[in-house]
């Protein structure tokens, strides 16, 4: 791509190129801070690799534009793409097994699908409930990231595949989580310099770590097929069983098990980040939290131990605006790349080849202060109904865009309004006050060593 005209960072290294002040741990805030001040669009060099970085809304929108462009599998997907190959999240347009998995799961992701997980979701945040009281009652702290993650990793091991990792029931987690942890870690590390390869650990962890995960998934996959089928379908059920409807094609016993892992990543991590950051933000600003709680009791009352039904979830709109601009503040899954399809010119000026490619850098897009007041505020207001018919329509994109945007959309808002909202009802909850916000960075956004003392209201 010609990126002559494109602003760089200050002080640019020979062969190097723009790493001042790039911090490897935290790739995503330090590249904020670094083109955040370049406008709406920026161009960074980094070891050979030309990294153009779109933050307008305006050029966000082109490359969006789904006949112009199309989805990237490139920088942090790479090393995912190793793992989990053609799966739905890092296959190319086009792999013709994007095409049968997406087809054959669509139906498991409307709307009206998530009826079928609303139980689980209920029962798996009630047992987050009673963790939390037994704290509340000794007058500990919680450490929110890590429950919820407990919370979002049994949602959708036991609504996609019927498995219990029994998070609550572990202090350490589940070896599964362990080794889809430390792959991840090690594959994203293992495209870094040699200094931080060595951090990565032994190749020979790496192939044990995929081993235990594709051991444990295989025989949630046999078991499956030996025994019944589950009362209600699920993810594991749609993809052995159901054929192509044009075509009649199924997916065959490798891809299912590169399905189920990529769920287990792109499905819990993503949604615990949004959680917590959504805590985070309420915690520090009584006005929203008491409009929130003022929704969840209009709805449930002040019964001591409320059941959401599932048209419960759609009317709690002030807490589901206090998730949005959670996701708007800090996307947990904080970009995604967009290839032309052919030859073109980005923003009128910006000659791109056929294949060239661009980041959509989220949390910039979403603080691009053309559309956004006093852009770094949380105020859920901006979400109230109405609003976001006035903003451009490419401002927001937490969840991607176009025909590779998330397919766990419903899923993850279904399951984070009913548990947020059942927290905010029972709880109180005191933050400390020396806390710093601090973001731990992995393929997502989230926040680290944030402690809550939850207290019965
Ligand atoms: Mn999800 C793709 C964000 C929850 C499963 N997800 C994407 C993309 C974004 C994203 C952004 C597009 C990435 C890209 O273009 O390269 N996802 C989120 C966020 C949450 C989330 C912010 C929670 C909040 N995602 C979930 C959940 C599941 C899930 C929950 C599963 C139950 N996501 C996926 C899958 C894809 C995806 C699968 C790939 C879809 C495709 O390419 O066909």
């Amino acid at each position: 791509m010609d990126t002559t005209g494109i602003p760089h960072p200050p002080h640019r290294l020979p062969l190097l190129g723009d790493v001042v002040g790039l911090d490897p741990r935290a790739p995503v805030q330090s590249s904020l801070r670094l083109v955040r001040d370049l406008g709406p669009i920026s161009v960074r060099r980094v070891l050979g690799t030309e990294i153009i970085t779109v933050g307008g809304a305006g050029l966000a929108a082109e490359l969006n534009d789904e006949t112009r462009f199309g989805k990237h599998v490139g920088l942090s997907l790479r090393p995912l793409r190793r793992i989990v190959g053609d799966a739905l999240f890092t296959a190319e347009d086009g792999e013709p097994n994007w095409r049968l998995a997406h087809d054959i799961l669509q139906p498991a992701f409307t709307r009206d699908a998530m009826r079928g997980y609303h139980a689980i979701m209920v029962e798996v945040a009630r047992e987050l409930l009673d963790r939390w009281d037994a704290v509340a009652d000794h007058g500990g702290q919680v450490d929110v990231t890590g429950d919820m993650t407990r919370l979002t990793l049994e949602t959708i091991g036991r609504t996609g595949f019927g498995y219990r990792f029994g998070s609550f029931d572990r202090d350490r987690p589940h070896p599964f989580v362990t080794s889809m942890t430390r792959a991840l870690r090690y594959a994203n590390l293992s495209v870094a310099p040699p200094v931080r390869r060595v951090l990565a650990g032994s190749a020979r962890r790496h192939r044990a770590d995929i081993e235990a995960m594709n051991r444990l998934v295989d025989d949630v996959i046999r078991a499956r097929r030996g025994g019944p089928a589950p009362e209600t379908s699920d993810l594991l059920d749609l993809m052995l069983r159901t054929a192509h409807p044009e075509t009649g094609r199924h997916l065959d016993v490798v891809n299912i098990r590169r399905q189920v892992i990529t769920f287990m990543v792109a499905g819990h991590e993503t949604t615990s980040g949004a959680l917590s950051f959504a805590l985070y933000h309420l915690t520090r600003d009584p006005d929203a939290l008491a409009r929130t709680q003022a929704e969840v009791d209009a709805l449930w009352g002040r019964a001591d131990d409320p059941v959401p039904a599932f048209t419960d979830i759609p009317k709690l709109r002030y807490t589901r605006a206090v998730l949005d601009e959670a996701l708007r503040l800090w996307p947990t899954a904080p970009g995604y790349l967009r290839a032309a399809r052919a030859d073109t010119v980005l923003g009128g000026r910006y000659r791109m080849s056929k294949g060239d490619w661009a980041l959509v850098m989220l949390p910039l897009l979403h603080r691009d202060p053309e559309v956004w007041p006093d852009p770094d505020r949380f105020e859920p207001e901006r979400f109230a109904p109405g609003q976001a018919k006035k903003r451009p329509a490419h401002a927001y994109k937490p969840f991607g865009t176009g025909q590779r945007a998330c397919i766990g959309r419903q899923f993850a808002l279904h399951e984070a309004v009913l548990a947020l909202g059942l927290v905010l009802h029972r709880y109180r909850l005191v933050p400390d006050d020396g806390y710093q916000l601090k973001i731990a960075e992995s393929l997502t956004l989230k926040p680290q060593g944030f402690r809550l003392a939850p207290r019965r209201r």
